[in-house]
């Protein structure tokens, strides 16, 4: 019996940070990057409540030291001075405002903690809050943050320390981005302290920027300490916060990604780099058949999946020639793939448009960031991509909750680049990366009945303004994916049945 409970306690303990938290049958977070706490707390309201979405990924809402010398890039955000809610997205005031509206209308806040480091060195001094520092002392005095604080001796990580020496990695600077020691009972109190302003507030959880940079036992002490999710904001009792730490691993280096999971999920870079290959013809769709550990992925319930992030779709970070919405037919169905399939818990990108690696967002004359507008398609304007808002994402958004926690079943190939899978008897969905056309009589799974593919259009009224797809009593239907047609997928699931 003893040994029992202890056994739930250590499952209980591994599982509790691995949990979003989504409300009702959700499933999906998106990153509105750079976007203000006010235009995400609207976006909640008018598309992402209503269209099923889970949560977002916020960008670092912490004050970080402003970078005239390069024309505000986006990266300054990753340089932090303090840890007041005062940014160019908006201040305490306007964030919390934001997580109670999207909270209501059951969408979670993920913030992106930047926790290893503070600043590099520079001429200018003065953060989005108005606090100074002095960077050849140490010292952040609106944390406060000295000397004591940082590892020592200083020194900067070499791209070689990445292959075998996983001490500088933790110890050193990334960057040149002063290095705080969480091993000080300081630095973790003034850590925590933020951590749980924030979920006072009403987060759902953190992304852990540059979780490789710092050390699994610091890590665990820290989290440990993090408070349950705030009751009043929709949270069942005792809720522990989500926790996706920021780990590139693909392969080969002093650190893994294996040393995280058994403190709260990780950020799975192999999935993105693996789908870019296959819908860039690199490899064949059939291989998908086995997606997953066997493609040396962490375990599902560890990973916190997406195609793109900010790093990588400008080329930070690691790992080349990832899909973005720059390629958007093979972008669109490799987001599609990552949607369809029960492996992970998947995020979303929502962009701005750019062609300098390090502009920032859209930004007006005062370098004030500008709202998005909002076409009447429902695409995004004034330089925002807005991704999340593509009928081919967004509805398949909606296959992911209705597929739920159903296994995958019915898996049909053609030997290359043309498949086919099933959720459960919930949903279908069908992929031809060929060049020639699919064309085959395929099992849905799904009940009889007429459907509408939501990838070439979507239910209005009674009718559908996309292929319409005739499902018969044994499950079975004619499906018909053309190599030159717009998308290069089909999908249809319950609740999309027309009546034409
Ligand atoms: C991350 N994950 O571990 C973020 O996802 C990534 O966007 C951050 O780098 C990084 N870690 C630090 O939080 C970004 C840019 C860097 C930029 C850094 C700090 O990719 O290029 O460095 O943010 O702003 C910049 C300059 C460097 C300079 C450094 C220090 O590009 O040349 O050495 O600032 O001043
Ligand atoms: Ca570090």
């Amino acid at each position: 019996m003893l040994r029992f409970v202890v056994l739930l306690a250590g499952l209980a303990l591994t599982l509790a940070f691995k949990n979003p938290h989504y409300s009702g049958d959700r499933t999906t977070m998106v990153h509105l990057f750079e976007w203000k706490w006010d235009d995400i707390a609207d976006e909640c309201e008018r598309f992402l409540g209503p269209n099923g979405f889970g949560g977002i990924q916020i960008s670092p809402p912490n004050e970080n030291l402003i970078i005239r010398a390069h024309n505000r890039p986006w990266w300054e955000r990753y340089q932090p001075m303090s840890y007041r809610l005062i940014t160019r997205s908006g201040n305490e005031q306007q964030f919390t405002n934001m997580v109670r509206r999207c909270n209501n209308v059951g969408v979670r806040i993920y913030v992106d903690a930047i926790i290893n480091h503070m600043t590099g060195t520079w001429s200018e001094n003065v953060g989005t809050a108005g606090s100074t520092a002095t960077f050849g002392q140490w010292s952040y005095p609106a944390v406060p943050y000295g000397w004591n604080d940082f590892n020592w001796p200083n020194c900067v990580i070499q791209g070689s320390d990445y292959a075998n020496n996983a001490e500088r990695v933790r110890n050193c600077e990334l960057s040149g981005l002063k290095d705080l020691n969480q091993g000080t009972e300081h630095v973790r109190t003034m850590i925590v302290n933020y951590m749980n302003h924030l979920i006072d507030l009403g987060v759902a959880g953190f992304r852990i920027d540059a979780a490789k940079h710092m050390w699994p036992g610091d890590l665990r002490i820290i989290y440990e300490r993090l408070r349950n999710l705030n009751t009043n904001h929709g949270f069942p009792a005792g809720a522990r916060p989500y926790i996706y730490q920021e780990v590139i691993d693909l392969g080969g280096e002093a650190v893994t990604k294996h040393e995280y999971t058994p403190l709260a999920a990780v950020t799975e870079f192999k999935f993105g780099m693996e789908l870019s290959r296959a819908f860039q013809r690199g490899n064949q769709l059939r291989w998908l058949v086995n997606w997953g550990p066997q493609w040396g992925l962490m375990d599902s319930e560890d990973s916190l999946t997406f195609i793109d992030n900010h790093d990588n779709q400008r080329g930070h970070g690691a790992g080349g020639n990832i899909l973005t919405h720059r390629q958007p037919k093979e972008y669109k169905a490799a987001i599609a793939f990552m949607l369809a399939h029960p492996y992970g818990e998947p995020q979303l990108m929502s962009s701005y448009s750019f062609t300098d690696t390090e502009a920032g967002p859209p930004m007006n004359s005062n370098q004030d960031i500008i709202s998005p507008s909002i076409n009447s398609d429902g695409t995004c304007g004034n330089g925002w991509v807005c991704e999340h808002r593509w009928r081919q994402i967004f509805q398949m958004v909606q296959f992911r909750n209705v597929a739920g926690n159903t296994g995958l079943n019915d898996w049909w190939d053609n030997g290359s680049n043309q498949i086919a899978f099933c959720r459960g008897g919930q949903a279908f969905i069908a992929f031809n990366n060929d060049l020639w056309d699919l064309s085959q009589t395929l099992q849905t799974c799904l009940p009889a009945g007429q459907y509408c593919d939501i990838i070439s259009g979507s239910r209005s009224g009674n009718g559908c303004t996309g292929k319409v797809v005739t499902v018969g009593n044994d499950g079975r239907a004619h499906i018909s994916v053309g190599a030159n047609e717009y998308d290069m997928m089909l999908a249809i699931h319950v609740g999309t049945q027309s009546r034409i």
